[in-house]
């Protein structure tokens, strides 16, 4: 039996956890069981120490396609408010690990916005990224707004979150919204991610978790105090036993042994 049903978790690698969404009759469409699922494994990959990094995938044609629009459709304020509907899909966001998002088909609404969360975002070149809830008389709500605007700026998010047009996966690679266009479908998309994974977590760890921290402090912080914070991670990093191996290692032309310590 399983353990969950919305999502399949395997280990492509001995290092890194590959997540895939599975709900292919809705295109991935992002029910609550179904993030609930993803928090939960995402949170115990974190959690591992053997896991260095996560890749998150949907399928060919679709990474997602959004928020469950059926199960939405007949929502209430007072009920969306109590119940802090979709606030723990941020959960994700606060990962330690990079989280790498692979995609290719339908990255839309809250499945665009998922793709923001994460780390890196791999596209294939099907990808296709967008934000139509415009046409459902809602705005973006897990993210999208404000992550774009960081992403490709405001009048390519503006064009976006008004029109709600799908961008290909190329224009949002021009756009820098991913960082790369690879392969030719999801298979070969995966296995970049997957290579790009298990190369990270062959890095220090230490280091890996304090450049994530350091990198999303951009997005919170101005820059005065994003540079001091930058500092001082960098600071500290001289108290790591990686560090100390990281160095010794270059200068005595070898490979580094790190124990992420
Ligand atoms: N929710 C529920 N079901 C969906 C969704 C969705 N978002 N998208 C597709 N499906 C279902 C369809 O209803 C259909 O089901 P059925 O076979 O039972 O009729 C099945 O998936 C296949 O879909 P289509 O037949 O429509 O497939 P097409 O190839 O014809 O079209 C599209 C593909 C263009 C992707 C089309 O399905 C579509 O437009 N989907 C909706 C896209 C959308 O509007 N997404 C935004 C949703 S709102 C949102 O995400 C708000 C974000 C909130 C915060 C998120 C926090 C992270």
């Amino acid at each position: 039996q399983p353990k969950y049903e919305y999502i399949v978790v395997s280990r492509p690698e001995p290092s890194v956890v590959l997540v895939t969404l599975n709900r292919p009759k809705a295109l991935n469409a992002l029910s609550s069981p179904l993030f609930e699922e993803l928090n939960e494994a995402l949170e115990q990959a974190d959690r591992d120490d053997s896991v260095g990094a996560m890749v998150l995938t949907g399928s060919e044609k679709a990474f997602a396609a959004g928020a469950d629009i059926k199960e939405m459709k007949d929502k209430q304020f007072a009920d969306a408010y109590k119940n802090k509907f979709l606030e723990d899909w941020g959960n994700l966001s606060r990962l330690r690990k990079p989280l790498i998002a692979a995609v290719s088909g339908f990255a839309l609404g809250g499945g665009c916005e998922l793709a923001l969360m994460c780390d890196i975002i791999l596209a294939s070149p099907t990808a296709k990224f967008g934000q139509p809830e415009i046409n459902l008389a809602v705005t973006p709500g897990g993210g999208g707004s404000q992550r774009l605007v960081h992403a490709i700026g405001k009048s390519r998010t503006m064009e976006m979150v008004l029109t709600g047009r799908m961008v290909s996966a190329q224009e949002a690679s021009d756009w820098g919204m991913v960082s790369r266009v690879v392969g030719e479908g999801e298979a070969e998309v995966v296995k970049e991610a997957v290579k790009m994974a298990k190369g990270i977590s062959e890095k220090s760890q230490i280091a890996v978790q304090a450049c994530k921290e350091v990198v999303n402090a951009a997005h919170e912080l101005n820059l005065a105090e994003g540079l001091r914070f930058e500092r001082r991670i960098f600071h500290g990093l001289f108290a790591t036993n990686d560090q100390k191996e990281g160095m010794a290692a270059f200068a005595e032309k070898r490979k580094p042994n790190f124990t992420h310590s």
